[in-house]
């Protein structure tokens, strides 16, 4: 627990972040230059916007000039540089992260107040960033940020979306899905490269041809060329000495493509075909964990692919010419999960049949440049593509991947297992069956030199039941890389108050080094530092209360706990478990208004991708019962039920520094990492969790005592799944779950509609409960109990808290870089100076 590993007091007076010479009166100056000469208005009539916007002109002062030495220093170092492919970057705001990477974010709020503005208000004028579903792509986002904080060389590449996730609205208690309109006029965290756009070729045929030396040659006639136009944003680390680049795609008609249609009169066609174009970036798609298997997402895929490996061979060859035997030494790309494994056949391709090389030499390159992060287990989350929908849209990779995979099953797979029909069966490339597929997850581990899952247990299973022969056959290439996160954002700037106090106790360079943090485990027990740590969180909640207010109308205790969820609506995650235990608290209080528990607020934040009819019953239900029992004056406020709509990292900023518990409750096995579990643990929050992910970890770094486990373990899952698992066992066996279930089918929470709620019951019954919630909930009702008599020990909790906070240094995306970088990337810090 807290104490296991040393503390490092001697570092307590270790270098501040930053910084520049970027008084208040400075920075004052700055933002009125550029509210007149950026923005052309002036301090009497300008907008909380224009303002917002001439505050981040004048960081940018700062950024641009070290994005420029970063620039310098890396093309003169000419270093090995990692690639971070990404079909997602949640952002999230950047005003403030900047600020306080740039370590002048007192200096801002200062200037702003005397020009007579409040910072927090200009702050949220600025829309998310929101490029991205859930944990896949705010991971991303941690690592970019990290990777630019430890100074090494990375580019971010991945898609300009028009309209990132959805804006989630409630209407009649239902979800119902707007556009995001993030850059509706324009944003000022963005610079267009137009030097440097890339022309993407797609759809067509595939001829053979000779060339002058008679060798035999493919040639690709494309039928249609979209244009990628590049957008950098610029990514600050810590201290800001690196400023790295996110470079976004957008997609735009080919110049050369429609003038001859516009030029015969068809302006109208023209249009369309401008239409048909941009529509390739327009939209993220809103799935998560479930495969859309749409023609125009294999083609975004490409579209982004094709465009930063382009760039990133531009940029190599700037230095090494015609050259490409330093091009695996200079240059690793990893795959952010299977989304852009395409980038491996177009790899390839732009090798032989547009730089001449031979396969042979081709395919080494790739196996030693691509690497792959593996995000899920889930089956119907594994990307595959019908062979019929790749021959349309990418005939030559397809041609391509017959024959990385002919060659990988006849020179690797028939040698390790001769003459094993049914081992190349799961092996191959292509799934044979009515329609055949080509699997990415297949490609992927096959042309690249390393493959890792996200948390010690994911990674295993990876290993064990996803990809078992993949693992005998290459030995040493799966490992482990558990996932981490800023504690830039995810602290230093979501919680000034517990920031500040923390500075105070281990000094200012916790941000960097986490495990300073460990230091303050001492306190635990201290009766004074418990008072400030708690009176910090009641000050958390007091205005979390408020927000709440504000966007529910629901008012809610600051004392009572506050229980989140907060991540994506899916069964594996068991929201509906949740619902049920808070059918089962409801109960208990209204067979008796004296029933000994603590106040509580359960606290959803979550959206449905449009298409999961299930989940967005879930999110139905919840509103339903929420509006019941927040309205019931029986059970005397005892229990709250809130659901904050269009939840975002913004949203999540605000929750996380509030939070009492912090609920991880997947059915083991299903849950890769998570990574809110590591930032509500940050925060003080106690995990009320499974075994599952990364929670193993957590409870491991802070101490089973500090957190709240139940259910069952993988193994167990695994049993009963292999014997049978039957739900109405449990229906049966268990009466307060069989009331609250049949609950469900009357109308008490839809008055007048009975049945509105009965399919949540269907599932967990008819439907076989795939995610096993009956079977856990007991164990899991039981956990709760325990965490509310916890909670009810004043000093207890106060000490727990303080060991969560103290002990998770370990889930510093700082070290989750470093062990990338030791044992995949192998790269070099670049410092600039
Ligand atoms: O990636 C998540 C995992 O569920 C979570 O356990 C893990 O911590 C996190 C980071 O490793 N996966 C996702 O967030 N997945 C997606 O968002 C997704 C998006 C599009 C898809 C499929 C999945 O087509």
């Amino acid at each position: 627990m807290a104490t296991k590993k040393t503390t490092a007091s001697a570092k307590k007076k270790a270098a501040p972040a930053a910084s520049f010479s970027l008084n208040t009166t400075d920075f004052k100056e700055s933002i009125l230059k550029h509210l007149h000469s950026t923005l052309g208005t002036d301090e009497n009539k300008a907008s909380n916007r224009a303002w917002a916007e001439a505050t981040a002109a004048a960081a940018n002062d700062f950024v641009y000039e070290r994005l420029r030495q970063t620039q310098k220093a890396h093309f003169e170092a000419d270093t090995r540089a990692v690639h971070y492919l990404s079909a997602e970057f949640l952002m999230g705001r950047l005003l403030s992260n900047n600020l306080h990477n740039l370590g002048v974010f007192d200096a801002a709020a200062d200037a702003l107040k005397d020009l007579g503005q409040d910072i927090s208000v200009i702050l949220d004028e600025e829309p998310d960033m929101a490029l991205g579903n859930g944990g896949l792509g705010r991971l991303a986002a941690c690592f970019i940020d990290s990777l630019a904080t430890l100074n090494y060389p990375a580019i971010g590449y991945g898609i300009h979306y028009e309209h990132g996730l959805f804006r989630q609205e409630f209407r009649d208690n239902r979800q119902i899905e707007r556009p995001d309109e993030w850059r509706e006029y324009g944003s000022p965290f963005e610079i267009c490269r137009p030097e440097s756009v890339q022309q993407v070729p797609l759809f067509g045929y595939v001829e053979t041809v000779f060339d002058e030396t008679g060798n035999m040659k493919k040639k690709w006639h494309p039928g249609r060329v979209i244009k990628g136009i590049p957008w950098d944003v610029p990514i600050v680390g810590y201290g800001a000495e690196t400023v790295n680049i996110l470079r976004l795609w957008e997609s735009r008609a080919s110049d050369f493509f429609n003038w001859d249609v516009f030029n015969a009169g068809g302006y109208i066609d023209s249009q369309a075909e401008n239409a048909e174009a941009e529509a390739v970036s327009k939209v993220l798609y809103p799935n998560d964990e479930t495969e859309a298997g749409k023609q125009l997402r294999l083609i975004q895929q490409y579209f982004f692919c094709a465009c930063s490996l382009k760039d990133i061979i531009r940029r190599y060859s700037r230095a090494h010419g015609n050259d490409w035997s330093k091009f695996s030494t200079q240059n690793v790309m990893q795959l952010n999960d299977t989304h852009p494994a395409v980038a491996i056949p177009e790899l390839m391709r732009l090798l032989v049949d547009e730089h001449d090389l031979n396969w042979d030499d081709a395919w080494t390159i790739c196996r030693e440049s691509f690497a792959y992060t593996n995000h899920t287990l889930l089956p119907e989350a594994l990307e595959k593509w019908d062979v019929s929908l790749f021959e349309r849209v990418l005939p030559r990779h397809l041609e391509i991947i017959y024959e990385i995979n002919r060659r990988f099953l006849e020179d690797e797979v028939e040698v390790k297992w001769p003459g094993n029909d049914e081992i190349k069966a799961k092996l191959s490339i292509i799934e044979e069956g009515d329609s055949r597929k080509v699997r990415m997850g297949h490609l992927s581990v096959v042309g690249s030199f390393k493959v890792n899952g996200v948390a010690q247990i994911h990674s295993e299973l990876v290993k064990k039941d996803l990809f078992p022969e993949y693992d005998a056959l290459f030995p040493g290439k799966f490992t482990n890389v558990t996932n981490g996160i800023t504690p830039r954002r995810w602290l230093k700037a979501c919680n000034p108050r517990l920031s500040a106090l923390l500075t105070e106790k281990v000094g200012e360079n916790w941000p960097r080094d986490l495990e300073l943090l460990r230091d303050i485990a001492k306190y635990a027990d201290d009766p004074a530092f418990q008072k400030e740590y708690m009176d910090i969180k009641l000050a958390n909640k007091v205005d979390m209360a408020a927000t709440i207010l504000e966007l529910t109308g629901v008012e809610v205790d600051p004392t009572a706990i506050f229980d989140i969820q907060i991540k994506r609506l899916h069964e594996y995650k068991r929201q509906q478990m949740n619902l049920l235990h808070i059918l089962a608290l409801y109960r208990r209080l209204l067979e008796n208004p004296d029933y000994d528990m603590n106040p509580r607020v359960v606290i959803f934040g979550s959206k449905a991708a449009p298409g999961y009819k299930l989940a967005k019953d879930i999110i139905y239900a919840l509103n339903c019962i929420a509006e019941k029992v927040n309205s019931d004056a029986r059970i005397k406020g005892k229990l709250k039920v809130v659901f904050l709509p269009n939840y975002r990292v913004t949203i999540a900023e605000k929750l996380i520094p509030a939070a009492d518990l912090s609920q991880q409750i997947s059915l083991a096995g299903y849950e890769a990492s998570g990574t809110g579990n590591m930032k509500l643990a940050l925060n003080g929050a106690l995990t009320v969790g499974t075994l599952d992910g990364a929670n193993i970890e957590i409870a491991e770094e802070a101490g089973e005592e500090n957190v709240c486990i139940f259910g069952m373990n993988v193994d167990e899952v695994q049993a009963l799944q292999a014997q049978g698992y039957n739900p109405w066992d449990y229906y049966y066996s268990n009466p307060e779950l069989k009331a609250v279930l049949d609950w469900l089918d009357t109308d008490y929470f839809t008055p007048g509609k009975p049945g509105e709620l009965s399919s949540i019951k269907r599932s967990l019954l008819d439907g076989g409960d795939p995610y096993m919630a009956l079977a856990d909930f007991q164990s899991y009702s039981d956990a709760q109990k325990d965490a509310d008599s916890r909670y009810s020990d004043k000093a207890g909790w106060a000490r727990a808290m303080i060991i969560n906070t103290a002990t998770m240094g370990k889930f510093n995306s700082d070290r989750s870089m470093e062990d990338y970088v030791r044992d995949i990337w192998k790269l070099t810090k670049c410092p600039v100076k």
